[in-house]
Protein backbone atom coordinates (compact mmCIF):
# COMPACT_ATOMS: atom_id res chain seq x y z
CA UNK A 1 0.00 0.00 0.00
CA UNK A 2 1.10 3.63 -0.68
CA UNK A 3 1.72 6.02 1.89
CA UNK A 4 -1.32 7.68 0.89
CA UNK A 5 -3.69 4.66 0.88
CA UNK A 6 -2.49 4.26 4.59
CA UNK A 7 -3.31 7.80 5.12
CA UNK A 8 -6.61 7.43 3.69
CA UNK A 9 -7.35 4.20 5.99
CA UNK A 10 -5.97 5.32 9.18
CA UNK A 11 -8.22 8.39 8.73
CA UNK A 12 -11.32 5.91 7.84
CA UNK A 13 -10.70 3.98 11.52
CA UNK A 14 -10.12 7.16 13.30
CA UNK A 15 -6.74 6.47 13.98
CA UNK A 16 -5.22 9.61 15.01
CA UNK A 17 -1.19 8.70 15.96
CA UNK A 18 -0.91 6.74 12.93
CA UNK A 19 -2.02 9.72 11.23
CA UNK A 20 0.30 12.06 12.39
CA UNK A 21 3.40 9.87 12.67
CA UNK A 22 3.01 9.15 8.94
CA UNK A 23 2.51 12.65 7.59
CA UNK A 24 5.36 14.00 10.47
CA UNK A 25 7.65 11.52 8.83
CA UNK A 26 6.80 11.87 5.44
CA UNK A 27 7.27 15.90 5.44
CA UNK A 28 10.66 14.73 7.00
CA UNK A 29 11.35 13.04 3.80
CA UNK A 30 9.96 16.15 1.65
CA UNK A 31 7.02 14.89 0.49
CA UNK A 32 4.70 17.42 -0.68
CA UNK A 33 2.01 18.78 1.80
CA UNK A 34 -0.86 19.52 -0.69
CA UNK A 35 -0.44 15.82 -2.17
CA UNK A 36 -0.95 14.55 1.64
CA UNK A 37 -3.67 16.37 2.13
CA UNK A 38 -5.51 15.89 -1.41
CA UNK A 39 -4.32 12.54 -1.72
CA UNK A 40 -4.55 10.91 1.32
CA UNK A 41 -6.59 12.83 4.33
CA UNK A 42 -8.92 14.07 1.45
CA UNK A 43 -9.86 10.29 0.03
CA UNK A 44 -10.24 9.15 3.65
CA UNK A 45 -12.66 11.66 4.51
CA UNK A 46 -14.05 11.29 0.92
CA UNK A 47 -14.70 7.49 1.84
CA UNK A 48 -16.91 7.99 5.37
CA UNK A 49 -19.04 10.63 3.49
CA UNK A 50 -20.09 8.05 1.07
CA UNK A 51 -20.48 5.70 3.73
CA UNK A 52 -22.27 7.94 5.99
CA UNK A 53 -24.46 8.69 3.33
CA UNK A 54 -25.59 4.98 2.60
CA UNK A 55 -26.12 4.18 6.40
CA UNK A 56 -22.68 2.34 6.11
CA UNK A 57 -21.52 4.02 8.62
CA UNK A 58 -22.52 6.36 11.63
CA UNK A 59 -22.21 9.79 13.18
CA UNK A 60 -19.43 8.37 16.13
CA UNK A 61 -17.42 6.65 12.97
CA UNK A 62 -17.50 10.11 11.10
CA UNK A 63 -16.65 12.25 14.03
CA UNK A 64 -13.79 9.69 15.22
CA UNK A 65 -12.48 9.68 11.32
CA UNK A 66 -13.10 13.90 11.40
CA UNK A 67 -10.66 13.92 14.46
CA UNK A 68 -8.17 11.87 13.07
CA UNK A 69 -8.52 14.08 9.77
CA UNK A 70 -7.81 17.58 11.79
CA UNK A 71 -4.83 15.85 13.98
CA UNK A 72 -3.33 15.16 10.31
CA UNK A 73 -4.21 18.80 8.94
CA UNK A 74 -2.68 20.49 12.33
CA UNK A 75 0.27 18.82 11.78
CA UNK A 76 0.50 19.58 7.88
CA UNK A 77 -0.42 23.18 8.99
CA UNK A 78 3.08 24.86 9.22
CA UNK A 79 4.25 22.77 5.70
CA UNK A 80 1.07 24.27 4.09
CA UNK A 81 1.39 27.85 5.18
CA UNK A 82 4.12 29.84 4.09
CA UNK A 83 6.20 32.16 6.11
CA UNK A 84 3.93 34.93 8.60
CA UNK A 85 5.07 37.82 6.03
CA UNK A 86 2.98 41.53 6.24
CA UNK A 87 -0.70 41.12 6.58
CA UNK A 88 -1.78 41.89 3.61
CA UNK A 89 -5.68 42.41 4.43
CA UNK A 90 -8.09 40.81 7.22
CA UNK A 91 -10.72 38.28 6.79
CA UNK A 92 -13.37 37.78 8.98
CA UNK A 93 -13.84 33.77 8.54
CA UNK A 94 -16.34 31.12 9.95
CA UNK A 95 -18.90 28.29 9.60
CA UNK A 96 -22.49 29.59 9.47
CA UNK A 97 -24.76 29.79 12.44
CA UNK A 98 -26.25 26.16 12.70
CA UNK A 99 -23.52 24.58 11.13
CA UNK A 100 -20.90 22.79 13.08
CA UNK A 101 -18.79 21.18 10.22
CA UNK A 102 -15.18 22.90 10.69
CA UNK A 103 -12.69 20.91 8.67
CA UNK A 104 -13.50 22.59 5.37
CA UNK A 105 -13.29 25.69 7.26
CA UNK A 106 -9.77 25.34 9.02
CA UNK A 107 -8.57 24.49 5.87
CA UNK A 108 -9.40 27.91 4.13
CA UNK A 109 -8.08 29.52 7.08
CA UNK A 110 -5.00 27.61 6.46
CA UNK A 111 -4.37 28.52 3.10
CA UNK A 112 -5.54 32.09 3.36
CA UNK A 113 -2.93 32.33 5.90
CA UNK A 114 0.05 31.15 4.13
CA UNK A 115 -1.16 33.70 1.30
CA UNK A 116 -0.62 36.63 4.40
CA UNK A 117 -3.92 37.33 4.89
CA UNK A 118 -5.30 37.97 8.86
CA UNK A 119 -7.66 35.80 9.18
CA UNK A 120 -9.90 36.14 12.42
CA UNK A 121 -11.65 32.68 12.79
CA UNK A 122 -14.75 33.07 14.73
CA UNK A 123 -14.94 29.45 14.64
CA UNK A 124 -18.68 27.49 13.91
CA UNK A 125 -22.39 28.45 14.60
CA UNK A 126 -21.53 31.87 13.43
CA UNK A 127 -24.73 34.49 13.17
CA UNK A 128 -24.99 36.82 10.29
CA UNK A 129 -24.81 39.95 12.87
CA UNK A 130 -21.47 38.68 14.16
CA UNK A 131 -19.96 38.32 10.82
CA UNK A 132 -20.55 41.58 9.85
CA UNK A 133 -20.43 43.22 13.26
CA UNK A 134 -16.63 41.87 13.74
CA UNK A 135 -15.66 42.70 10.13
CA UNK A 136 -17.17 46.53 10.97
CA UNK A 137 -15.00 46.80 14.11
CA UNK A 138 -11.74 44.78 12.82
CA UNK A 139 -11.96 46.79 9.57
CA UNK A 140 -12.07 43.96 7.38
CA UNK A 141 -12.12 43.78 3.35
CA UNK A 142 -13.62 40.03 3.13
CA UNK A 143 -16.29 38.01 5.36
CA UNK A 144 -15.97 34.48 4.38
CA UNK A 145 -18.91 32.14 4.82
CA UNK A 146 -18.35 28.12 5.01
CA UNK A 147 -21.62 26.07 5.21
CA UNK A 148 -21.85 22.04 4.45
CA UNK A 149 -25.57 21.64 5.69
CA UNK A 150 -28.28 22.84 2.78
CA UNK A 151 -30.22 23.68 5.64
CA UNK A 152 -27.92 25.90 6.83
CA UNK A 153 -26.77 27.82 3.46
CA UNK A 154 -30.05 30.25 4.23
CA UNK A 155 -27.82 32.20 6.82
CA UNK A 156 -25.36 33.22 3.93
CA UNK A 157 -28.17 35.37 2.45
CA UNK A 158 -28.98 36.73 5.80
CA UNK A 159 -25.30 38.04 5.93
CA UNK A 160 -25.20 39.65 2.93
CA UNK A 161 -28.58 41.06 3.77
CA UNK A 162 -27.22 42.43 7.56
CA UNK A 163 -24.14 43.86 5.16
CA UNK A 164 -26.80 45.72 2.97
CA UNK A 165 -28.75 46.92 5.83
CA UNK A 166 -25.60 48.73 7.95
CA UNK A 167 -24.06 50.03 4.33
CA UNK A 168 -21.09 48.19 3.94
CA UNK A 169 -20.81 46.46 0.71
CA UNK A 170 -19.11 48.59 -0.61
CA UNK A 171 -15.90 48.09 1.31
CA UNK A 172 -16.94 44.43 2.45
CA UNK A 173 -17.11 41.65 -0.19
CA UNK A 174 -18.22 38.76 0.73
CA UNK A 175 -17.29 35.20 -0.19
CA UNK A 176 -19.26 31.48 0.32
CA UNK A 177 -18.05 27.69 -0.18
CA UNK A 178 -18.88 24.86 1.32
CA UNK A 179 -19.72 21.45 0.25
CA UNK A 180 -23.40 22.27 -1.24
CA UNK A 181 -22.75 25.89 -1.79
CA UNK A 182 -22.08 26.79 -5.55
CA UNK A 183 -21.71 29.33 -8.12
CA UNK A 184 -25.62 29.73 -8.87
CA UNK A 185 -26.56 30.13 -5.42
CA UNK A 186 -23.97 32.41 -4.98
CA UNK A 187 -25.65 35.06 -7.54
CA UNK A 188 -28.94 34.11 -6.02
CA UNK A 189 -28.37 35.14 -2.71
CA UNK A 190 -25.92 37.90 -4.36
CA UNK A 191 -22.55 37.35 -2.65
CA UNK A 192 -19.98 38.58 -4.02
CA UNK A 193 -17.59 35.53 -4.30
CA UNK A 194 -18.00 31.39 -4.57
CA UNK A 195 -15.05 28.96 -4.39
CA UNK A 196 -15.11 25.38 -4.50
CA UNK A 197 -11.66 24.72 -2.66
CA UNK A 198 -9.85 26.47 0.02
CA UNK A 199 -7.32 27.34 -2.12
CA UNK A 200 -9.10 28.87 -4.66
CA UNK A 201 -10.47 30.92 -1.95
CA UNK A 202 -7.13 32.17 -0.81
CA UNK A 203 -6.66 33.31 -4.31
CA UNK A 204 -9.87 35.25 -4.68
CA UNK A 205 -9.37 36.50 -1.09
CA UNK A 206 -5.95 37.86 -2.09
CA UNK A 207 -7.20 39.40 -5.10
CA UNK A 208 -9.68 41.43 -3.47
CA UNK A 209 -7.42 42.31 -1.19
CA UNK A 210 -4.82 44.04 -3.39
CO1 LIG B 1 -21.88 15.91 8.70
N1 LIG B 1 -22.96 16.01 7.07
N2 LIG B 1 -23.48 16.09 9.77
N3 LIG B 1 -20.68 15.68 10.18
N4 LIG B 1 -20.54 15.46 7.44
C1 LIG B 1 -22.25 16.07 5.77
C2 LIG B 1 -21.99 17.51 5.38
C3 LIG B 1 -23.27 15.33 4.80
C4 LIG B 1 -23.16 15.76 3.34
C5 LIG B 1 -23.09 13.79 4.97
C6 LIG B 1 -24.00 12.98 4.06
O1 LIG B 1 -25.16 12.82 4.33
N5 LIG B 1 -23.45 12.47 2.99
C7 LIG B 1 -24.64 15.69 5.46
C8 LIG B 1 -25.31 16.97 4.95
C9 LIG B 1 -26.50 16.69 4.06
C10 LIG B 1 -27.14 17.94 3.60
O2 LIG B 1 -27.14 18.96 4.19
N6 LIG B 1 -27.74 17.82 2.43
C11 LIG B 1 -24.25 15.80 6.93
C12 LIG B 1 -25.17 15.70 8.02
C13 LIG B 1 -26.61 15.35 7.65
C14 LIG B 1 -24.78 15.91 9.36
C15 LIG B 1 -25.70 15.85 10.62
C16 LIG B 1 -27.06 16.53 10.47
C17 LIG B 1 -25.79 14.37 11.00
C18 LIG B 1 -26.70 14.06 12.20
O3 LIG B 1 -26.50 14.54 13.27
N7 LIG B 1 -27.68 13.25 11.91
C19 LIG B 1 -24.82 16.59 11.68
C20 LIG B 1 -25.04 18.11 11.67
C21 LIG B 1 -24.32 18.80 12.81
C22 LIG B 1 -24.36 20.32 12.63
O4 LIG B 1 -23.52 20.86 11.94
N8 LIG B 1 -25.34 20.98 13.22
C23 LIG B 1 -23.45 16.26 11.15
C24 LIG B 1 -22.34 16.11 11.97
C25 LIG B 1 -21.06 15.79 11.51
C26 LIG B 1 -19.90 15.48 12.43
C27 LIG B 1 -19.87 16.34 13.72
C28 LIG B 1 -19.98 14.01 12.82
C29 LIG B 1 -18.67 15.70 11.46
C30 LIG B 1 -18.09 17.15 11.48
C31 LIG B 1 -16.82 17.28 12.29
C32 LIG B 1 -16.15 18.61 12.08
O5 LIG B 1 -16.31 19.29 11.09
N9 LIG B 1 -15.39 19.00 13.09
C33 LIG B 1 -19.32 15.51 10.09
C34 LIG B 1 -18.61 15.25 8.90
C35 LIG B 1 -17.11 15.02 9.04
C36 LIG B 1 -19.23 15.18 7.62
C37 LIG B 1 -18.64 14.74 6.26
C38 LIG B 1 -18.57 13.21 6.29
C39 LIG B 1 -17.29 15.30 5.87
C40 LIG B 1 -17.18 16.83 5.92
C41 LIG B 1 -15.72 17.22 5.82
O6 LIG B 1 -15.10 17.59 6.81
N10 LIG B 1 -15.13 17.08 4.61
C42 LIG B 1 -19.74 15.29 5.25
C43 LIG B 1 -19.86 14.47 3.97
C44 LIG B 1 -19.11 15.10 2.82
O7 LIG B 1 -18.90 16.30 2.76
N11 LIG B 1 -18.76 14.27 1.88
C45 LIG B 1 -20.91 15.49 6.13
C46 LIG B 1 -13.72 17.38 4.37
C47 LIG B 1 -13.57 18.91 4.17
C48 LIG B 1 -12.12 19.26 3.85
O8 LIG B 1 -14.37 19.26 3.06
O9 LIG B 1 -15.82 20.84 4.43
O10 LIG B 1 -16.43 20.26 2.03
P1 LIG B 1 -15.39 20.50 3.06
O11 LIG B 1 -14.47 21.71 2.60
C49 LIG B 1 -13.98 21.77 1.28
C50 LIG B 1 -14.84 22.62 0.33
O12 LIG B 1 -16.22 22.48 0.58
C51 LIG B 1 -14.28 24.00 0.49
O13 LIG B 1 -12.90 23.82 0.83
C52 LIG B 1 -12.66 22.51 1.33
C53 LIG B 1 -11.66 21.78 0.43
O14 LIG B 1 -10.56 22.52 0.10
N12 LIG B 1 -14.84 24.94 1.46
C54 LIG B 1 -14.83 26.28 1.18
C55 LIG B 1 -15.36 24.76 2.68
N13 LIG B 1 -15.71 25.94 3.21
C56 LIG B 1 -15.38 26.90 2.30
C57 LIG B 1 -15.51 28.30 2.34
C58 LIG B 1 -15.06 29.04 1.23
C59 LIG B 1 -14.54 28.39 0.12
C60 LIG B 1 -14.39 27.02 0.07
O15 LIG B 1 -15.13 30.38 1.14
C61 LIG B 1 -15.53 31.12 2.26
Amino acid sequence: MSVYEDLSTFVQQGRVNNVKEIIAAELGKGTNAQALLQDGLLVGMAVIGEKFKNNQVYVPEVLIAARAMQAGIDVLAGALAAEKVESKGKVVLGTVKGDLHDIGKNLVKIMMESKGLDVIDLGVDVSADRFVNTAIEEGAQIIACSALLTTTMPVMKEVVDKANEKGVRDRIKIMVGGAPVTEEFKNKIGADYYSADASSASDIALQICQ
